[in-house]
């Protein structure tokens, strides 16, 4: 475990398993505080965990709770993230050094999680669709810091691609650019989070656990520094529908840019839009999608603890 000056608090779950080199899938905190609506935020936080449980690996869910970092939460740690009340903020990469400074409460997106996930010795890690270039970017510079993160934290991140708010294209660019491996998993195409297929194709495809598991373990050895992105499509007979996603985006876009929405808020307002817009039809597809890959990042990590265990 890479030695850090400030204190990791694990749960007992993911202290033995580090511990005993077992496999581990870290999980960020966002999509519970920020990107799914209370109560059913709850639900599927425990849901996530069970899935990567399935795989026969170790859910490390990550948070900042009073200034502590934790890497793998209690029942109630749980409960007090996803409790609106609670006002925890989403905390990127910048933001750990004030929300630690200050004792409060954090949700960590991808970027701020991958960042955790590697000090804490963990490889692979799940979410649902990763930021990236917004649309419109070419005006106001709206870029996640999710893909700045994963072009310096060498983990290997379980995905259904960016999410399809974004423009998906110029996200592909930016990750080719920053040295950021994208593999298909059993497709040749890239994932459009809500939609199966993004209209892009992928540089790299694998079919099996054990080939997702040894490129993760070539790239360690080659010490390449970015993030493999690993994606996963949600099924086609589960996806959103086409016409659905295209009319709830524009809407959503529209509202967004009268509201005056900006900067962190952006993505949280795009997703509870489509929640609402969609009568939660794009909130089941975001459940199914993160916990198939919550599922696939255990056998993916159980896979490379038989490469190197
Ligand atoms: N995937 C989901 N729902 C989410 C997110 C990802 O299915 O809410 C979160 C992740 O935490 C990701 C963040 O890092 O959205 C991206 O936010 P932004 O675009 O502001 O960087
Ligand atoms: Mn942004």
């Amino acid at each position: 475990m890479t030695p850090t000056k400030f204190d990791i608090v694990f749960n007992d779950e993911v202290s033995h398993a580090l511990v005993q080199g077992l496999p581990v899938v870290a999980l960020e905190s966002t999509i519970i505080s920020h990107g799914l609506p209370s109560p059913r935020n709850m639900i599927v936080a425990a849901q996530i965990e069970d899935s990567v449980r399935a795989g026969g690996a170790v859910p490390a869910t990550i948070a900042i709770l009073d200034g502590i970092v934790h890497v793998g939460l209690t029942e109630s740690q749980l409960a007090q993230l996803g409790d609106p009340a609670s006002n925890v903020v989403k905390v990127s990469t910048r933001d750990l050094g004030p929300i630690l400074a200050m004792k409060g409460n954090g949700a960590t997106t991808v970027s701020a999680t991958s960042h955790i996930a590697y000090l804490a010795g963990i490889k692979f890690f799940a979410t649902g669709g990763l930021g990236g270039v917004h649309r419109g970017a070419v005006d106001t510079w709206d870029e996640s810091a999710d893909l700045v993160t994963l072009a310096r934290t060498p983990i290997t991140v379980v995905c259904a691609g960016v999410k399809s708010i974004l423009d998906v294209g110029a996200t592909l660019e930016r990750l080719e650019t920053l040295g950021i491996t994208v593999v298909g998993f059993g497709t040749d195409r890239f994932p459009g989070f809500y939609r199966a297929d993004s209209g892009h194709d992928v540089p790299w495809r694998v079919d099996t656990f054990a080939q997702a598991a040894a490129i993760a373990h070539s790239r360690d050895e080659i010490a390449a520094p970015g993030a493999i992105v690993l994606a996963q499509p949600i099924s086609s007979d589960e996806e959103l529908d086409d016409q659905l996603h295209d009319v709830t985006l524009a809407s959503g876009l529209r509202a967004a840019h009268d509201a005056g929405v900006h900067g962190k808020h952006v993505t949280p307002f795009l997703l509870d839009w489509f929640h609402t817009q969609t009568d939660n039809k794009s909130l089941e597809v975001n459940v199914t999608l993160i916990n198939a890959n919550a599922l696939l990042a255990a056998h993916v990590a159980v896979a490379a603890h038989s490469i190197s265990p």
